[in-house]
């Protein structure tokens, strides 16, 4: 069982539907999609929630959309009452981006699960937004393509949900996030106005770029009812190497050892001493590593580029072994540890919040030391973990004791901040959502949000979708 406790979200600024418009609008969902589409009371309760620590009001209806015409009818319906609708894939966000922080309507896409094309020769492929990622990654190899973004959540998470927040994952090191590999989208605006964004072509720079305006939109700017990805070759072979290090300092220092001899692995993932002893039991290492990294080299030189990799990670200071996966369980094994983390670290203590920071790759030593030092002057307890090779770094706070909360804020504030001084971005992968929108002018000017929010303007001007994300609340301490 999962032992997730979750914060009620207060967003006063948040505009509820009234009442009234609210039934009307459901009376006509029922007309248009029928009452087998729609959940309403405890029925749609789960849907209060996604994988961050946030809880949002239940919504007055969840719409179970099958088709890019049910996504369609439902936010023609949803403006005209004027009811707000957040859109939902499989609601593995970290952020809380599916949360319906304004109750109403949550638009679930899950059932738009279709891979409508996988065509070889231009390598891409047509998917609804339904469709698992995990799922898209077997379909794709078994024709001799790769889709590489690899979220953490792959066997749950959906395309239309990776879009949305632009998601990430270990293999983005090498290949890139979902951006990289979004053509073209089907998108259905808010009234109910469908559009074709981008294209089937690798190369196309007509107009503007729409299609990287919408991923990563977190829901703010439209419905998706279609996805073209890109797609490149399923890599020939693959090495994993497990290195270990005494501590977390001396890991860094081998990040950085591999980067600066131009190295480039697929992943570079490191693990803190307090992460490995959560995954101890289920994968066995060595009792004097306090520090581990999961790395991986793809492609055609994969031996000549595993002999310069081990090298680079053991010619150091504090490592204690490096080691090269024998076979396809090994490396199955240790995956199982990586992915596991998540739910692993969740047992170390009643609360838990994951961050999401990056720092340019050349200050992951310096984010570490900060990062140290941030939990000793507040006295908060903390591991870390994540893509190293990208300085996209999970620095995770732990605490028991409700009492210990604002503590707990102070050092999240601090660690925002430290990673904005090195450089570096509140998101690498989770998006911003509701429990980063106050920190969001850390990082950009009140001009730049403003531009942003007038962009949302275009698309919704009646902010009725997904409203309370993103943006910070007016008046906020931070603005
Ligand atoms: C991971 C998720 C938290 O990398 O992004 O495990
Ligand atoms: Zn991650």
């Amino acid at each position: 069982m999962r032992y997730v406790i979750r914060v009620l979200l207060v967003t006063p600024e948040v505009r509820r539907a009234a009442p009234s418009a609210v039934e009307r609008a459901k009376i006509e969902l029922d007309r248009a999609l029928g009452a087998s589409k729609l959940l309403v009371g405890e029925a749609g309760a789960s849907y209060r929630a996604d994988d961050s620590d946030v809880l949002g009001p239940s919504p007055d209806v969840v719409v179970l959309a099958s088709s890019a015409e049910d996504v369609q009818k439902t936010l023609a319906i949803a403006e005209r009452h004027e009811v707000p609708v957040t859109p939902r894939a499989a609601g593995t966000g970290r952020t809380g981006g599916a949360v319906p922080a304004a109750g109403g309507i949550v638009l679930a896409t899950h059932a738009l699960a279709q891979v409508k094309d996988i065509d070889r020769v231009d390598m891409l492929a047509v998917v609804q937004p339904g469709v698992v990622t995990g799922a898209l990654h077997a379909m794709c190899e078994k024709e001799g393509l790769f889709y590489p973004p690899d979220p953490n959540s792959l066997d749950m998470c959906m395309i239309g949900g990776n879009v949305a927040e632009n998601a990430g994952g270990p293999r983005a090191f090498k290949y890139g996030v979902t951006r990289e590999y979004v053509l073209g989208l089907g998108v259905c605006l808010m009234g109910g106005h469908a559009l074709h964004v981008g294209r089937r072509t690798v190369k196309g720079v007509t107009g503007y770029d729409m299609t990287a305006l919408f991923v990563g939109s977190e829901g703010t700017l439209g419905v998706f009812t279609e996805v073209t990805l890109r797609l490149v070759p399923k890599p020939p072979q693959i090495a994993t190497i497990l290195a270990l290090f005494t501590d977390v300092h001396a890991c860094g220092a081998a990040v950085t050892r591999v980067l600066g001899r131009g190295i480039r692995p697929r992943c570079l993932e490191l693990l803190d001493a307090k992460t490995l002893e959560a995954i101890r039991g289920q994968v066995s290492i060595d009792p004097r590593a306090g520090a581990m990294l999961l790395c991986e080299v793809d492609g055609e030189a994969l031996e000549d580029e595993t002999e310069r990799l081990g090298e680079a990670l053991s010619q150091g200071e504090g490592v204690v072994d490096v080691l090269v996966a024998q076979d396809a369980a090994q490396r199955a094994r240790l995956w199982a540890g990586r992915r596991a983390l998540s739910t692993a670290t969740r047992k170390l203590a009643r609360h838990k919040i994951s961050e999401d920071v990056v720092v340019p790759r050349s200050k992951i030593s310096e984010l570490l030391r900060r990062v140290d030092r941030i939990g000793e002057e507040n006295a908060t307890r903390h591991l870390t973990y994540g893509h190293a090779g990208d300085g996209n770094l999970h620095v995770n706070f732990l605490w028991d004791d409700d009492s210990e909360r604002p503590k707990i804020d102070r050092s999240l504030e601090l660690l925002m901040r430290a990673t904005i001084e090195l450089g570096g971005t509140l998101s690498g992968e989770h998006g911003i959502g509701v429990t980063k929108a106050e920190y969001l002018p850390l990082e950009q000017s009140s001009e730049l949000i403003e531009l942003q929010r007038s962009i949302k303007k275009v698309f919704d001007p009646k902010d009725l979708l997904n409203p309370g994300k993103i943006f910070p609340a007016k008046g906020h301490k931070a603005c």
